[in-house]
């Protein structure tokens, strides 16, 4: 008798912190979409592992117009955090360099556990004007589009 509730606290304990961790079903994953306002598309891209708990890493952005020309000389602010945890990024990520072709190199992200972060960008530039995109990151489980991302060239 005595076992039998024991396996079914264990049970308990384990939906408790499955049920903690959990993910929301549909969640879009996508990690290249138009901004809110379709002012510009955006591409993010991870340049080291995003599932690296508590790693400074940084990611790269591609930033063009709606139909695809690279914009320049845009302003980038980066914000986000975690929505079911109700806390924000434990750093301040920015822009340390612009490249070539509409994209920039964004430092200073860093995710200090693992679960849904939300990486919300506000872009403006003088051709286009002020828009924002939120993008889901989901970390520590490896989603099979960021292996990807990361997987050498031929071995994808
Ligand atoms: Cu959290």
């Amino acid at each position: 008798m005595f076992q039998r509730f024991l396996v079914l606290a264990a049970l308990a304990v384990a939906t408790l912190l499955t049920g903690c961790m959990s993910v929301p079903e549909g969640l879009d994953l996508s990690l290249a979409k138009p901004t809110d306002g379709h002012k510009y598309v955006v591409k993010l891209q991870p340049l080291g592992d995003p599932d690296k708990i508590g790693q400074m890493q940084s990611w790269e952005a591609s930033v063009a117009t709606a139909d695809g020309k690279p914009v320049s000389g845009a302003r980038i602010e980066v914000g986000g955090g975690m929505p079911q945890h109700g806390h924000g990024l434990p750093t301040r990520p920015a822009v340390t360099r612009e490249l070539e072709g509409g994209r920039y190199v964004i430092g200073g992200v860093k995710f200090s556990m693992s679960g849904w972060w939300e990486l919300k960008l506000k872009i403006d530039s003088s051709t286009n004007g002020p828009d924002a995109a939120t993008f889901n990151v989901v970390v520590g489980r490896g989603t099979p589009r960021q292996t990807a991302l990361l997987a050498p060239a031929g071995k994808a």
